[in-house]
């Protein structure tokens, strides 16, 4: 079956990337992912209310302000309490993971299944590289560290993305594994509020180095990156991005008033490796053995709970093979 046509098609083969208009139906497929996340923000509100971190629970605020309102007053992000992975630095029994039903329908949207079909072949393994990325305006992020030389609000997820390949942040044994990447606009994607970057051709160069910073995470630094080549990617909620693992990509900063959501999820044939094999993955389609897909919510939330299990206090290897001796790092 061919759900991109020839333009599509081509434009994802020459210049390692495509968007696909309208994939997703944000009343019935981004809602409802919407509304759970409600209900976690709820949860945390109460619990820093009760636990007198915050002056109230802030319940007449609408979903991004209310997040922004608690970072700012208490100094901390909640990322982790949102997000469907665990840590890659060291896992404890209470670690906070959201991975619910309307986010394992995401993960299994069978639009998206579809395109990667085309993509990657039948068998559809979801890779459990895997976030929801929910970006506060900056102007409530203060206190959070902000590297001086590129001036950029370092980790957790909340400030703009380096450049770096998505292979970059997979182990070794993952470099031929055919890994697309899928970025869903949960809402709309700006470039005021922090829409996705991409350098056009790019997979083509295959893997550049990285270099890792303490705060900052991976990066592939400027001079060996095709700048003249960077396409800004706006995107409506539905819209959703399709990318081979070598595309060089970043995110701009959020600047505007309110939070900008996404996924970024990654899938690849079934058996090949994922490059992250401590965190559960899971078969997402399967002509072959359909009875092998993965299509019970609870069983993949039990996934994550054993993972969280067997994980906490262990020594966790390094989930990515950089370091920065490379002079181009320095
Ligand atoms: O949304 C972002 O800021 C970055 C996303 C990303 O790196 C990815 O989709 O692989
Ligand atoms: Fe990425």
């Amino acid at each position: 079956m061919n759900v991109l046509n020839v333009e599509q098609r081509q434009a994802y083969d020459a210049d390692g990337f495509v968007v696909v208009r309208g994939l997703l139906d944000p009343t019935e497929d981004l809602d409802p992912v919407l509304v759970e996340y409600a209900g976690v923000l709820e949860r945390l509100a109460r619990e820093l209310y009760e636990a007198g971190q915050i002056a109230s629970t802030y319940e007449e605020l609408p979903f991004g302000l209310r997040l922004s309102q608690i970072y700012l007053e208490t100094r901390r992000v909640f990322s982790g309490q949102f997000d469907c992975t665990l840590s890659m630095v060291s896992v404890n029994a209470n670690e906070p993971i959201w991975v619910g039903a309307e986010v394992f329908r995401v993960l299994r949207h069978q639009r998206i299944l579809d395109v990667l079909e085309d993509l990657i072949g039948p068998e559809i393994y979801s890779n459990p590289v895997q976030h929801v990325r929910i970006k506060p305006p900056e102007k409530y992020l203060p206190h959070v560290y902000r590297d001086e030389r590129s001036g950029r609000i370092a980790g957790f997820g909340v400030g703009a993305t380096p450049w770096h390949q998505d292979n970059g942040v997979v182990l070794p044994v993952a470099d031929e594994t055919e890994m697309t990447t899928v970025w869903v606009a949960v809402t709309d994607a700006t470039v005021e509020n922090g829409c996705l970057e991409v350098i056009r051709g790019s997979h083509r160069d295959g893997l550049l180095t990285h270099c890792a910073s303490d705060g900052l995470g991976l990066s592939i630094p400027d001079p060996l990156l095709s700048l003249d080549r960077v396409v800004t990617c706006p995107m409506k909620r539905g819209d959703v991005l399709f990318m081979h693992r070598c595309t060089c990509h970043s995110s701009l900063p959020n600047h505007s008033e309110d939070v900008r959501i996404s996924y970024d999820l990654r899938y690849n044939p079934v058996g090949q490796p994922t490059g992250r094999e401590i965190f559960p993955g899971f078969t997402a389609r399967s002509r072959a053995n359909p009875a092998s897909e993965l299509r019970d919510p609870e069983a993949w939330k039990r996934t994550w709970d054993e993972t969280r299990l067997r994980l906490t206090g262990a020594e966790l290897p390094l989930h990515h093979r950089w370091n920065s001796d490379d002079p181009v790092c320095a």
